[in-house]
């Protein structure tokens, strides 16, 4: 536990801080509720923790944030949104100015508004909620399409570049420093066993089929904030992988973490299945609001899931072979219940591939 109080003195709060805990299921960053008064009422902010092993340009990665979110607040103001500080991130300045601050030990820190009646899920409850979210990707991207000035920073470069994801596993299946590799044969033959689906995306953007967007890139279900009553989308938040990107990276993810039966760390899910009404929900509110998508995009929603599952999976596996770096755990064998549940998954989208595309084709064709 860091001290918060004293993190809050880096930060232009204008209120009295009262105390922060530990919060919400993000695998990556360290993010504190802090509860504050201001002028007597009672306040939240997200004090966050940038993970320095993760993220090794902090500055840069803020820049980023700093002027996706005023471009989104911009964009709400211009329409007089009533909610226009819920519906977009807003940096809390540092004393300095600065959108972060760096505390005694060289930690990098940001602060935002808490969303307010608004909630991010770990597993999906409905499919109004998966409309919801979805439609609320497609809405980010449009608007980060218009973003003005020079092209984003990669703040994760090759992010979603899945053969170097595959790579990586190898090298760590090569070194295997953990000697834990002979413990995962099934589910390294797996990996190596859809090789040659690991590079179609990548190939497409390569030959110019698929365009560069700025997109989010990390876009499970938690990451987007739906009104705690209504279920309407109301905040993208989690904008650390924000960059260059292709809009299948998020579709992809949203089928991820929003289709399986299942939760993401269970390992032992059995007959983990795709809900094909999940999923109809998901094409829908993402094509009611990504109306740009051309037609490469559009024939590879499918395989979008199956390929952004397969990539986490492996992203999971290599991290257990690696001894629990990257991904935050609290179990053993975390990652690698995390990459059975993924590999899972890809099996049961493998299996209802044709009737995945036939409701992409019908949500295409309304
Ligand atoms: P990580 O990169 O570790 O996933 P996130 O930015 O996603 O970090 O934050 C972790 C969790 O904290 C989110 O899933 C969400 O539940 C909560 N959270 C983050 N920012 C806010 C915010 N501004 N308001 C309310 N909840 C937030
Ligand atoms: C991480 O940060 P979080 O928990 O929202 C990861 C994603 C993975 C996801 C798997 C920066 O997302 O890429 O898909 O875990 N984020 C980063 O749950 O690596
Ligand atoms: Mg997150």
């Amino acid at each position: 536990m860091h001290d918060l109080r004293q993190v809050s003195t880096l930060f232009d709060m204008r209120a009295d801080f009262v105390k922060a805990t530990a919060y919400g299921s993000g695998h990556i960053n360290d993010t504190y509720c802090a509860w504050y008064s201001h002028a007597g009422s009672p306040v939240r902010y997200i004090h966050q923790r940038i993970n320095p092993n993760v993220f090794n340009d902090p500055i840069r990665l803020m820049e980023n944030i700093e002027r996706v979110t005023r471009h989104s607040l911009d964009r709400l103001i211009a329409e007089n949104h009533p909610d226009a500080y819920r519906r977009t991130l807003t940096c809390v300045p540092a004393r300095d100015g600065r959108p972060f601050a760096i505390d005694v030990d060289g930690h990098f820190w940001r602060t935002y508004p808490f969303i307010e009646r608004a909630r991010g899920y770990d597993e999906i409850e409905s499919n109004p909620q998966a409309y919801e979210a979805a439609k609320s990707i497609g809405a980010f991207q449009k608007l980060a399409a218009d973003l003005p000035g020079e092209r984003l920073h990669e703040t994760i470069p090759n992010f979603h570049h899945t053969p170097k994801r595959l790579q990586a596993l190898e090298a760590a299946i090569a070194s295997d420093a953990f000697d834990r590799a002979s413990s995962v044969a099934t589910e390294i033959e797996f990996a190596r066993a859809r090789a040659a689906d690991c590079p179609v995306l990548i190939d497409l953007i390569d030959r110019g089929s698929i365009p560069e967007r700025v997109t989010h890139n990390d876009t499970k279900l938690n990451n987007i904030l739906l009104d705690e009553t209504t279920d309407e989308g109301v905040c993208v938040i989690d904008l650390d992988t924000t960059m260059p990107g292709s809009a299948l990276y998020d579709f992809g993810d949203m089928v991820r973490s929003m289709v399986p039966s299942s939760r993401e760390d269970d390992g032992t899910a059995p007959h983990l299945q795709v809900r094909l009404d999940r999923f109809e929900s998901l094409v829908t509110g993402y094509l009611d609001s990504a109306d740009f998508l051309n037609e490469a995009e559009k024939s590879h929603l499918t395989f979008s899931g199956k390929l952004l599952t397969l990539e986490c999976g492996i992203r999971f596996l290599t991290d257990f072979l690696q001894g629990d770096v990257y991904f935050k755990t609290n179990r053993p064998q975390h990652n690698l219940d995390r990459c059975r549940n993924q590999f899972g998954l890809v099996l049961a989208i493998e299996e209802t591939f044709f009737e995945m595309e036939t409701i992409v084709q019908r949500a295409l064709n309304r």
